[in-house]
């Protein structure tokens, strides 16, 4: 274990049966986590050359998936004696996901890990996922993001200037505002007093979403969400409640509910200028560690999930929770969306992810 993991570990408070002197911010947000994986695998002892590999994610210290990428750089560190090295740069401070995207493109940053909502301006199929309500449960989530059907549109990347290896959790989204309970889509409307302005991730399917619900959807980078609600230029946003607790979201966010209404999940690429200056020793290595960090952060995001709504609701956040009937009056609200998108997102992609969900059900 290298200094760096230890550190996040004491950082992030997650160093099970040991009792932290000082009980930190981050520490206070975080949940008993799995430790990660042990590091397994061969060590390359030959010099292959040393590489300092810049990662830029939009979250912060204390989520997953920036837990995970410290996760990602020891593995790589660990099996090439050092020579390979990750820093990691969170919190949006070297772009938001469409900058970092185009940062990989033209060399200037070597990983990115953002969510597929952005990452359909190249890869327009992965607009799937931003379908409403697609996924009833995790574990048709995960049956779709290892199929074949999925992981077939991440090598529709190559000939973008960006490698994508594999999906990590976000998680299932949930709305908040500042201005009132929600538990209908009445509620988003606000018939008589006017819909809620809610930012939403840059894609036209999530505008579809909100405009069905009768909002008035404000796309934004992420980056900027916090500010835009401090200053109630925003009412609203949606994200997973692990987003919400790590961003501090409800520190000017009174309201949650639990809408489930989007899974989009993230992706871990690579600049390929990056990757064609790597050894193929190392090449594999890189694709073996991403997978690896894919499976812990999913683990964590999982473990994260409930334990961040409960923390929210002691830190004063309102949360609706919604009953089946409830949900179904969502669902109903935004199948316009399904009518306008599927056809365009391509039917028989749609069709294919459905079945992959449906088998999940059946058993
Ligand atoms: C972080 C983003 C974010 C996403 C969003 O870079 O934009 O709301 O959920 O977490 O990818």
């Amino acid at each position: 274990m290298n200094y760096r993991w230890k550190h996040t570990l004491l950082m992030t408070g997650i160093m099970t049966g040991t009792t932290l002197l000082s009980s930190t911010a981050v520490y206070a947000q975080t949940p008993d986590l799995s430790d990660p994986p042990e590091i397994e695998g061969d060590v390359i002892t030959e010099d292959l050359g040393s590489h300092n590999i810049r990662v830029g994610l939009g979250l912060a210290e204390s989520s997953p998936l920036y837990i995970s990428t410290q996760y990602f750089g020891d593995i790589l560190s660990e099996r090439t004696e050092g020579r390979l090295t990750v820093d990691v740069f969170p919190n949006s401070q070297l772009g938001d996901d469409a900058q970092m995207m185009e940062m990989l493109q033209t060399g200037t940053l070597d990983m990115t890990i953002p969510s597929t909502s952005p990452a359909t301006s190249y890869v327009d199929e992965l607009a799937v996922f931003d379908l409403p309500f697609l996924f009833p449960t995790r574990e048709a989530a995960m049956a779709v993001l290892e199929s074949d059907v999925a992981l077939d549109l991440l090598d529709k990347f190559d000939g973008t200037g960006i490698k994508a290896f594999a999906y990590h959790e976000n998680g299932y989204r949930q709305l908040t505002n500042s201005v009132r309970p929600v538990e209908s889509p009445e509620d988003v409307a606000g018939l008589d007093v006017g819909g809620l302005t809610i930012r939403t991730m840059e894609n036209p399917v999530q505008l579809s979403i909100w405009e069905a619900l009768g909002a008035n959807p404000t796309p934004m980078a992420f980056g900027e969400v916090f500010s835009a609600m401090e200053q109630g230029v925003i009412d609203g946003q949606e994200n997973p409640w692990s987003t919400i607790l790590t961003s501090n979201f409800h520190e000017v966010q009174d309201y949650g509910s639990e809408t489930r209404h989007v899974y989009t999940p993230f992706i871990i690429m690579m600049s390929e200028r990056t990757w064609d200056r790597l050894d193929p020793a190392y090449q594999e290595l890189v694709e073996e560690a991403a997978r690896a960090a894919a499976a812990y952060e999913i683990q964590l995001a999982t473990e994260y999930d409930d334990w961040a709504r409960n923390q929210l609701e002691e830190r004063g956040m309102q949360i609706t929770r919604l009953n089946d009937d409830q949900i179904a009056a969502f669902q109903e609200a935004v199948q316009p969306v399904y009518d306008e998108w599927a056809p365009r997102i391509g039917e028989d992609l749609v069709a294919e992810i459905q079945q992959i969900v449906e088998s999940t059900m059946a058993e």
